[in-house]
């Protein structure tokens, strides 16, 4: 793979906007993937391998929950500080973003704010330095969009719960040391439990074959009348709400991230149409080459601006789930179209792991479709001004 050259563009001067944190806090997070992703990451993909040696990294740049405060070993930053940091991860690969992204809101955010105090001791320092490592199981195989209907279901025997059920594509499930875990009670409510790796009857092989985020291990999660002490259910928050509320966080940072992996494709495409000479002269010079370019700027620029806002809400306590929906539709087109669109300028190189570009397109075809599909997440914004329903 070429030598990781990538300049942030920031056509508005967003940077004005931030604080001289959020500017050191994104400029070690893009230090880290220039040097321990870049150089890495297209041989992991590749292989459909998950780069272990990551996470180290990750829980030293802060990226394992950002927003948890430092007396559970998170970092204790602010909303737009997560926002860049998943961004320039995901400026890497959407799959090293995932993982960060479920350690950090799928997995330590419910345990901080569904959790008893001893579920947040035993549980978020290990999560935050990575000597845990999280997933979260929500999607069932008939189960995706329509989470409310799942058949996971636990009931109480003695001192233990017993779990019954399967969980389906499942991010970093196959070595993960804990499993939050949502499944209905004998009366049909959706709670969740923390499931650990060595319990009895609870497996968790691997997804192979995707042709998309192939660096994130994928898997299963299979509870074969699993004993679950009953110390282990979140007690703070239950029904359908509960998960929903860890997915606004996580499509909130997936919102900024994909502006990650859209910045490095434009970037890389307008470095390479400035050095691509053709009939003489540079591509860049096409005015077909240079509508692509100027209106990948645009939309980077449009999703920045939209992701900012985003944040500020966020930390005022105004973002509602539908305002988190609208960013995370937008910025997640937006960056597949730019992918799309950057792979032509490079014409044939543009399909090797030269570059990068190919695998981010791919990748986020992922993206697209989990933390609820481009179509559920254009009917919550259809719900929201409506105020009708349409998904059922
Ligand atoms: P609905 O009737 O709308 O709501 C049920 C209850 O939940 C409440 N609620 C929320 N509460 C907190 N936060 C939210 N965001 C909430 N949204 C809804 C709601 O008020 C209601 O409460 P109550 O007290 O009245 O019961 O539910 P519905 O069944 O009609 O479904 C709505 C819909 C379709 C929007 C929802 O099911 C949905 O979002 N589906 C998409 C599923 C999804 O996103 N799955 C993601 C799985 S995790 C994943 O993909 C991780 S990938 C990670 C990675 O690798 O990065
Ligand atoms: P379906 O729900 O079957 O949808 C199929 C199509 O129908 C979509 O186009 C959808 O938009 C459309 N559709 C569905 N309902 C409606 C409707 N009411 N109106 C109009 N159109 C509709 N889940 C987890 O719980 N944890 C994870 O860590 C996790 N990681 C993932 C990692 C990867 C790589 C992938 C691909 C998925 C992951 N998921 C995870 C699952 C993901 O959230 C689901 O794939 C997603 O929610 C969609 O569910 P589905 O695949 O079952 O598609």
């Amino acid at each position: 793979m070429k030598p990781d050259l990538f300049e942030a563009p920031d056509y508005y001067q967003l940077d004005d906007l931030l604080t001289e944190e959020h500017k050191l806090v994104r400029s070690a997070t893009r230090e880290w993937v220039k040097r321990d992703i870049s150089p890495i990451i297209e041989e992991y993909a590749q292989k459909a391998e998950f780069p272990k040696e990551a996470i180290k990294g990750l829980a030293e740049i802060g990226a394992f929950g950002p927003y948890i405060p430092a007396a559970y070993g998170g970092a204790g930053l602010d909303q737009i500080s997560y926002g860049l940091i998943m961004q320039e991860i995901e400026r890497g690969d959407s799959g090293i973003r995932s993982t960060a992204s479920v350690q950090s809101s799928l997995v330590m955010y419910p345990i901080f704010t569904y959790g008893t105090e001893e579920q947040r001791k035993k549980f978020l320092p290990k999560l935050a330095s990575g000597e845990f490592m999280g997933c979260f199981g929500l999607t069932e195989p008939d189960h995706g969009s329509n989470p409310s209907g799942m058949v996971t279901n636990f009931k109480e025997q003695g001192d233990h719960y017993l779990l019954n059920g399967a969980k389906l594509w499942i991010s970093n499930s196959p070595f993960a040391d804990v499993a939050v875990v949502w499944a209905k009670n004998e009366e049909g409510r959706i709670h969740g439990l923390i499931v650990e790796r060595g319990m009895e009857g609870f497996s968790t092989p691997e997804t192979h074959n995707k042709w998309s985020l192939r660096a994130s291990a994928t898997g299963e999660l299979i509870f074969d009348n699993v004993k679950v002490p009953k110390e282990n259910l979140l007690p703070g928050k239950n029904g359908l709400g509960a998960p929903l509320g860890c997915l606004d966080s996580a499509r909130y940072g997936i919102a900024w991230g994909a502006i990650g992996a859209a910045m490095d494709c434009y970037d890389t495409a307008l470095r390479y149409a400035k050095e691509r000479i053709q009939f003489g002269k540079p591509i860049a010079g096409f005015q077909l080459q240079q509508k692509k370019l100027a209106e990948m700027i645009t939309e980077i620029t449009k999703a920045q601006l939209l992701a900012f806002r985003l944040g500020q809400l966020k930390m005022e306590g105004k973002a509602t789930t539908a305002h988190i929906s609208m960013a995370k539709r937008n910025n997640v087109e937006m960056a597949i179209k730019i992918a799309r669109e950057a792979r032509q300028i490079l014409g044939g190189m543009g399909i090797t792991g030269e570059y990068s570009i190919m695998r981010h397109m791919m990748n986020l075809e992922s993206v697209i479709t989990y933390e609820g599909t481009h179509d559920i997440h254009l009917l919550i914004t259809g719900a929201d001004i409506t105020g009708i329903p349409a998904f059922k």
